[in-house]
């Protein structure tokens, strides 16, 4: 009881302390004036095993190379670090990681201002560079950076230490609870698990790139980009935060826009904010819209005049929703797409290259024009690769399985928003992000629920000039949800034929039809199916079919399909099976290594599903065909 209280007792402050909202977090890009250096690879690594899981902090560690203070292992960043080693506790901690590594500073960047900067670090992280801590960050899955000058040296070895803890608790987002068994007849001392409200594996550490990077000491902070169509021009007004000019001492700029190919498309504007017409301009589609020219990406190129030079790249385009139809540059469009993690084999969350190419050949394959980053944001390269590919994203914050009572507390509530601050603050210039996801199926049907999203919805809107849809995952029904009258699109999660009447697909057409008839009667806004599925282990079958067999996935599938096309032409406007890939869980009865709902498998090979989900999604996409 007493290593419990301090364990908590410990972590709950730190809940207290956001990232940067309101701050630019632009992606690291090198140019003419600035230097991007990567500081990935294998770090020092070691966990804190104490029973109280603060040992580290009473000794310390932050003020010596981390080998020093005892055993350290070698952990590549980025990767997640549950499933690297062979070591069951690692693989199931929870509390405090530690991570530390040496690095230089070159002398040539003494003059400028040097960032150090995460890509994502789930879920606590705090920073230390040369035994000073410099920052702390709440929330997996977003990028935190600061301003290292006065704490690196640019003639000696620097050192930098990351201490990461991945517990969640009732205002975490996502939200989860510790749970003690002090039962010494049942439970060795000291035993407590970590219980997670949702369905997937709570994978943890430096999940992404961490990045050091030097701009002048004038320099671009933020740049915001609002796109507009009049006629066959593309109408740019974009906004550029200064940082770094101190009082009052100017900051002048000089802006133009490059087309894909680097050639300047527009006049010079030397303000901080203008609007910028590009006639005859190149607009950005999905994919599936315009297969010939698809993710048109221009870059805005901001130039200081004291040197900064940053090169933010974005497209134009716009969306808008009617009662019934989701429109792209004021064309239809029918969101053929999938539900996915960010999950792969021994590197868990891990970022890399290969996978993120891989997964767009699968899309592209697959026929898909887009899809969900569940449950928490995606990386920024990944978004990157979907801004110029043409895929369309509903973007959305780790708020999945916000359903207990003490999840709607103020505290939670001004987490969560900071949280979607530090989303929008990050993707609000990419073209493929067309709505914003606020949650996964939280409790939507209470006053609780209610009072909440709404307020986190209206906080949305006003962070948003652009005025993406926004939108949640519902798991309610339409008479009892209390929380859709605030979106505008409305996105239910279905799962006919296997959570009910298991291994009945033939109340599927039925028991749906009525559903999203009844949704449209009631809240006359368009409606995505935005899961439905059956777990499916590949090479297991049976004729006819029965679940967990490829043969019941792919029947159960075809009745879905059946229900899609009929509502398609009325007020239907997506679909988005789950899943893309199986992917990894808590250890439960229901999951045999994972989740299998995948029409992939984890090693992102085809299921049968596949092939039938390729057939379907590769004749809609003339659908929305635009030339
Ligand atoms: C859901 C959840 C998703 C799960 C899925 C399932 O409703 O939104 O996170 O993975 O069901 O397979 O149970």
């Amino acid at each position: 009881m007493a290593g419990r209280c301090r364990l908590l007792r410990f972590l709950l402050p730190l809940v207290l302390w956001h990232g940067g909202l309101g701050k630019g977090i632009l992606y690291p890009r090198d140019s003419e004036s600035r230097v991007v250096k990567t500081l990935d690879g294998m770090w020092n690594f070691r966990a804190d095993n104490s029973s109280t899981r603060n040992q580290s902090f009473v000794d310390e560690w932050w003020t010596k190379p981390l080998s020093q203070t005892g055993d350290v292992i070698p952990m590549p960043v980025p990767s997640s670090y549950n499933d690297i080693t062979t070591d069951k506790s690692l693989r199931d901690f929870v509390g405090w990681v530690w991570y530390d590594r040496h690095f230089y500073v070159s002398k040539m960047w003494q003059d400028k201002r040097v960032m150090l900067r995460f890509g994502s670090v789930n879920y606590y992280a705090m920073v230390w560079i040369n035994g000073q801590q410099v920052m702390s960050h709440e929330g997996g899955h977003l990028p935190f950076e600061c301003e290292v000058n006065s704490v690196v040296s640019f003639s000696a070895v620097n050192r930098v230490t990351v201490a990461v803890n991945n517990t969640l608790t009732p205002i975490t987002i996502p939200p989860g609870t510790i749970h003690f068994d002090s039962d010494t007849k049942r439970y060795p001392a000291g035993y407590f698990v970590q219980n997670l409200q949702m369905d997937f594996f709570n994978y943890a550490g430096i999940q992404r790139s961490v990045h050091l990077y030097a701009t002048q000491q004038a320099y671009v902070d933020d740049i915001t980009i609002i796109t507009t169509i009049q006629g066959t021009n593309g109408v740019v007004s974009y906004s550029v935060t200064e940082g770094g000019t101190g009082q009052g001492s100017a900051f002048t700029v000089i802006v133009i826009i490059q087309d894909r190919d680097g050639n300047t498309v527009s006049s010079v504007s030397t303000r901080l904010q203008d609007t910028i017409v590009i006639p005859d301009a190149r607009l950005w589609w999905p994919w599936t819209m315009k297969p010939d020219d698809p993710g048109y990406m221009y870059t805005l190129r901001v130039n200081v005049v004291s040197g900064d030079v940053y090169y933010q790249p974005f497209g134009i385009r716009t969306v808008r929703v009617s009662n019934t139809q989701f429109f792209i540059n004021d064309q239809p469009f029918y969101l053929h797409g999938v539900g996915r993690h960010e999950d792969v084999e021994i590197r868990g969350r891990g970022s890399d290259d290969a996978t993120i190419a891989r997964d767009f050949y699968m899309k592209k394959w697959l026929g898909v024009n887009g899809f969900r980053t569940a449950v928490y944001p995606f990386a920024e390269e990944l978004m990157d690769q979907a801004d110029r590919q043409g895929f369309v994203v509903v973007d959305e914050t780790p708020g999945v399985g916000i359903t207990q009572p003490d999840n709607f507390s103020p505290v939670g509530l001004s987490h969560h928003k900071a949280v979607m601050g530090e989303l929008y603050q990050r993707d609000k210039n990419r073209p493929s992000v067309i709505m914003w996801s606020i949650a996964n199926e939280p409790t939507s049907n209470t006053a609780q629920g209610e009072a909440y999203f709404k307020d986190l919805i209206a906080h949305t809107r006003d962070l948003d000039e652009s005025k993406r849809p926004i939108t949640f995952f519902c798991n309610k029904d339409y008479d009892t949800d209390r929380v859709a009258q605030f979106v505008d699109v409305i996105l239910i999660n279905r799962y006919l034929g296997w959570y009910s009447d298991v291994g009945h697909t033939e109340v599927i057409q039925l028991q749906l039809s009525d559903d999203l008839e009844n949704w449209h009667a009631k809240f006359n806004k368009p409606l995505v199916v935005s899961e439905y599925g059956a777990d499916t282990l590949p090479g297991l079958h049976r004729e006819p079919s029965f679940i967990f067999t490829e043969e019941y996935q792919t029947d159960f599938m075809k009745e879905y399909f059946r229900t899609f096309d009929k509502y398609r032409s009325q007020f239907l406007v997506g679909e988005m099976i789950w899943c893309f890939a199986d992917f990894i869980t808590a250890q439960q009865l229901n999951r045999v290594v994972g989740n299998h709902k995948g029409v992939l498998t984890r090693e992102r090979q085809p299921k049968a599903s596949a092939h039938l989900l390729r057939e379907r999604y590769l004749s809609l996409v003339n659908s929305t065909r635009t030339n």
